[in-house]
């Protein structure tokens, strides 16, 4: 599929809403997305034309099993990571270490998205077949506040990541260049800046979502692990220990001794992943190429890309949003700059 064809996928799924669905997405406040086609504000975020029904369908029909792990993420913060790191980590025992599912298949496919891929053709899917292994690993963006309440009141287990919102920014507009429709004039920095500004991309606004996790993690940590894209990127190592114990695998001794830790750091590293011939060829399930999942993989790039005055304004707005909440984010790690919203 080429972008010509993806744009199209997302024109007919709008065309294929049965009058029902027209009726409820009538009333919604709808605006043009980043990539062509539309974004719809439903539960208080903006959700992509492609997927609206599919969150709905899961939504409204997810059974959570006490052991699930959801890898809930806010699109560009670290999704491909996180799903090659966790999937390898939890199921490590099921395969020889020469045997990297990594190597034969992208982190999308081993760790398949709830709503981008899942329930995109079917309010019912087969759950059971989708993970190769035991528990369930599961994907989504969907905030917090609308995840199905199964997942929410269960047991289950939710990881989230998420970054510095001026590397997400530019991770956002440099994707979403890729994938505009041809039809269409590009988006320039200005207009693509000031959509992100006012919250309007693919499930933004950013702050509300990460809140939201943050709110829920602090509240029952047990169950929620808070990541962030920096922190991981400075200390893989401590952060993959923590995900294993806090999903219930913890490391043993002679794993340590015999570096496995390492091992996994290094194989889902941005640099590995990205030479891989099964990331450098084939498409997501949403029919965007594999290879636009790994771009730059850095902390700290927006420097070379925002003017000085966007820094500014998203300064302000970092430390508006974030004011009293307790969750900083680091727009550097070379030189470890800390952003506290209280500064
Ligand atoms: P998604 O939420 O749309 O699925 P996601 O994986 O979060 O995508 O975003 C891609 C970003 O993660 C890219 O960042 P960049 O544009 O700033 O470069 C991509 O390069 C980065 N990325 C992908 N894989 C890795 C990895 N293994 N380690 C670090 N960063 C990675």
């Amino acid at each position: 599929m080429n972008t010509a064809e993806m744009f199209s996928l997302t024109q007919k799924m709008e065309k294929s809403w049965d009058n029902e669905f027209q009726e409820l997405v009538k009333a919604l406040p709808k605006e043009d997305g980043w990539i062509g086609s539309h974004l719809y504000f439903y539960q208080g975020f903006w959700c992509p034309a492609l997927v609206l029904k599919s969150f709905i369908s899961f939504q409204k029909n997810f059974q959570a099993f006490a052991s699930d792990v959801i890898l809930a993420t806010f699109p560009k913060c670290g999704t491909t990571w996180l799903k090659a790191l966790a999937y390898i980590t939890l199921y490590r025992s099921h395969f020889a270490r020469d045997e990297n599912p990594l190597l034969s298949s992208s982190p999308h496919q081993l760790v398949r998205f709830l709503e981008y891929d899942l329930y995109l053709n079917n309010p019912f899917p087969d759950l059971q077949n989708a993970c190769a292994y035991e528990p369930r690993l599961f994907a989504t963006h969907v905030p917090y506040a609308s995840l199905p309440t199964s997942i929410t009141d269960s047991n289950s287990k939710i990881v989230y990541i998420c970054r510095n919102p001026l590397d997400m920014f530019i991770s956002l507009w440099l994707f979403s260049t890729k994938l505009r429709d041809n039809n269409l004039r590009p988006l320039s920095p200005d207009e693509a800046f000031d959509k992100f500004y006012h919250g309007i991309y693919a499930f933004g606004p950013f702050f509300e979502h990460v809140l939201g996790y943050w709110k829920a993690s602090r509240e029952n940590p047990n169950k929620i692990l808070f990541l962030k894209y920096e922190d991981l990127m400075e200390d893989t190592n401590s952060h993959l220990k923590n995900l294993a114990m806090f999903l219930g695998v913890p490391f043993t001794e002679d794993e340590e001794k015999q570096g496995v830790v390492p091992e996994i750091v290094k194989m889902c590293s941005f640099e590995n992943l990205k030479e891989l011939e099964v990331n450098k060829k084939g498409l997501h399930a949403s029919g965007i190429p594999n290879a636009d999942f790994f771009r730059k993989g850095e902390v700290g790039d927006w420097s070379n890309h925002l003017t000085p005055s966007m820094v500014e304004r998203l300064e302000k707005l970092i430390q508006e949003k974030l004011n009293n909440s307790g969750l900083t984010f680091k727009l550097s790690c070379k030189t470890s700059r800390i952003f506290h919203p209280t500064e």
